[in-house]
């Protein structure tokens, strides 16, 4: 009774804050359709916010990156599609192949609705290659229009095809199907299976009972007779839907990835699972008991909407694959676009895969980090490189020489011991605010002692628009709060966007008196990386008049206190070959 009253609470308080983050960030709900644009196939594509080196396809809607795999030489992303419109729906497995996950050919949707048991939509799931190399793909059908979801597999049907072009969707599926009780339409998105020690296989599937997030598990030997087991990994109360959860073993120490399947005294567990309440991510580190077949969170480490997120910004129902032809771990996201459905049917495309992140543990081991995969700097051309440079109250110096809509920037930022001493006071008040709306009051404008100071890229020549990507440093106590901001409100003159202040806090030791950043910066999209990968943040943007060769780009200081330029490196990027 006490949980259950504690569980309604919270959940008020969720529909609350939900009804609060609707209101002030559009955030909609998740699978939102629009008849009238569903089925309008895109004849134009709008050139002027498409990205150059992002993941996007030539034309229509893209969200959440499925089945991620290394196979073979060859790496694969499916993701889903609709081949027929801009806006969500009609939705199937699209499927492109690369060897240096930056060069994309696409090939033709893989899975796509044709049998009873996906009748009505293929969506998410998750690729696990099997013993004696047999890739298979879970994933979740619908089958009819109340979207009642099962779980359903497909093999590819030829693999000696280096592309594994063609997968064959067998007639014992579903394999899944929600039990008496359950609630049928939040049950779905099959994560990469693991092996137990008694040999069973395991995957997780997303959903909620009542209000409470559940990663239900599922057990099997051969990987077709699944047996619902009788505990969740694990459940949080009050979090709502749990969509693409994603669950996977990180090494202790050392900068590896690891195989799904490894267990072990020597490795930490990440459980993240996208809150279609939010629409945000959230992860949490802790250990797997493989006695009891439950994952408990560390104390350091908080389920629902206080704990951490891989991004603080734009990025959604991302999933994880281990490469190991590397031996890492990869990471994709999905970010959504910024403007309005309108918008997307008039430039005839939606959505972005965000560049896929190297994620290891922090030393700290209290969260994760994350850094674009290094193949990305096969891409730079053009550098220039500044050092030494002092930045004084409001000094705005322009980073000339690269294409600023199309660069990736790389700066360390330096400054005195004093300065510490003279950063502005964290108002108490703040502490039931979180970051973003620290940013919306304090911003990249506001005099700080310690900061603002940062990046403004995508900026019009007399910074009409600019998206400022920045840190302001905060006494609290003996303590310093470091605060990384990426401000879209006034990144365009465009009406109707969503422009909030994204940001996150960064629990970065300051003792050497550097803070860096790193911004990969892509026409409508500026992806950051806050002390290397400890806070990261994506913003979507559409500039009207800092496009092409028109955007500029500049680094500033807003605070009474100087900071230094230690090293600054900026490249123009190369356009791959994509899609
Ligand atoms: N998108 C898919 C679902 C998933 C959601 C449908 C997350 O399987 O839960 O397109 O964005």
């Amino acid at each position: 009774m006490g949980q259950f009253c504690s569980e309604k609470i919270l959940w008020v308080l969720a529909l609350v804050f939900t009804c609060v983050l609707v209101s002030i960030n559009g955030v909609e709900a998740s699978h939102k359709v629009y008849p009238d644009y569903q089925s309008l196939t895109a004849s134009n594509v709008g050139r002027l916010h498409r990205t150059a080196y992002h993941f996007q396809p030539k034309r229509h809607w893209i969200n959440d990156p499925n089945g991620p795999m290394y196979y073979n030489g060859v790496y694969h992303l499916f993701y889903q599609y609709n081949p027929k419109g801009a806006v969500w729906g009609n939705i199937v497995w699209a499927h492109s192949v690369s060897t240096d996950l930056i060069n994309w050919t696409p090939l033709d949707p893989t899975i796509f609705p044709s049998k009873p048991f996906d009748k009505y939509g293929c969506w998410s799931g998750s690729a696990t290659v099997l013993p004696g190399n047999r890739p298979v793909i879970l994933y979740t059908g619908i089958v009819d229009q109340n979207n009642t979801q099962v779980q359903n597999y497909a093999v590819p049907a030829n693999l000696s095809d280096p592309y594994l072009r063609e997968w064959v969707k067998p007639d014992n599926n579903p394999l899944i199907v929600p039990q008496a009780g359950e609630n049928k339409t939040a049950f779905r998105d099959p994560t990469t299976a693991w092996l137990g020690r008694d040999g069973r296989w395991r995957i997780l599937l997303g959903g909620k009972r009542k209000h409470r997030g559940v990663a239900f598990l599922y057990r099997s030997r051969d990987f077709l007779r699944w047996t619902k087991a009788k505990h969740p990994l694990h459940t949080a109360a009050g979090t709502g839907n749990w969509e693409c959860p994603d669950f996977y073993p990180v090494p202790k120490q050392g900068s590896n990835g690891l195989d799904t399947s490894v267990l072990g005294p020597n490795v930490k567990h990440v459980l993240k699972v996208s809150l279609d309440v939010t629409r945000y991510e959230y992860y949490t580190l802790g250990s797997y008991d493989t006695d009891k077949d439950r994952y408990i969170p560390d104390d350091t480490s908080r389920d629902g909407w206080n704990g951490l997120r891989y991004d603080y910004g734009n990025f959604y129902a991302s999933k994880s694959f281990f490469d190991h032809s590397k031996n890492r771990r990869i990471l994709w996201g999905w970010a959504n676009e910024s403007d309005t459905a309108y918008d997307d049917m008039t430039k005839g495309w939606a959505g972005i895969q965000l560049i896929p992140r190297v994620i290891t543990l922090d030393p700290n081991g209290k969260q994760l980090l994350q850094w674009p995969i290094p193949e990305l700097e096969s891409l730079r051309g053009e550098n220039v490189h500044l050092s030494g440079q002092v930045l004084k109250k409001g000094d705005v110096v322009e980073v000339t020489g690269i294409t600023a809509a199309q660069a990736d920037v790389e700066v360390t930022f330096s400054f005195a011991a004093s300065s510490l001493d003279l950063a502005e006071q964290f108002d108490p008040a703040w502490k039931t605010l979180d970051a973003q709306d620290v940013c919306g009051r304090r911003g990249s404008t506001v005099e700080g002692g310690l900061g603002p100071f940062g990046l403004l890229t995508l900026a019009s020549e007399n910074l009409e628009e600019y998206t400022p990507v920045f840190f302001r440093v905060f006494k609290a106590g003996y303590q310093h709060v470091v605060l990384m901001c990426s401000d879209a409100r006034s990144s365009s003159l465009m009406d109707g966007l969503y422009t909030p202040s994204f940001a996150g806090f960064v629990d970065v030791d300051l003792t050497d008196k550097k803070l860096s950043l790193r911004s990969l910066i892509d026409h409508s999209v500026v992806e950051s990386f806050g002390a290397r990968g400890k806070t990261c943040i994506s913003s979507r943007v559409y500039p009207t008049l800092a496009v092409s060769d028109k955007a500029h780009l500049y680094v500033f200081n807003n605070g009474t206190e100087a900071v230094k330029i230690e090293t600054l490196d900026a490249w123009s990027m190369n356009r791959p070959r994509m899609n």
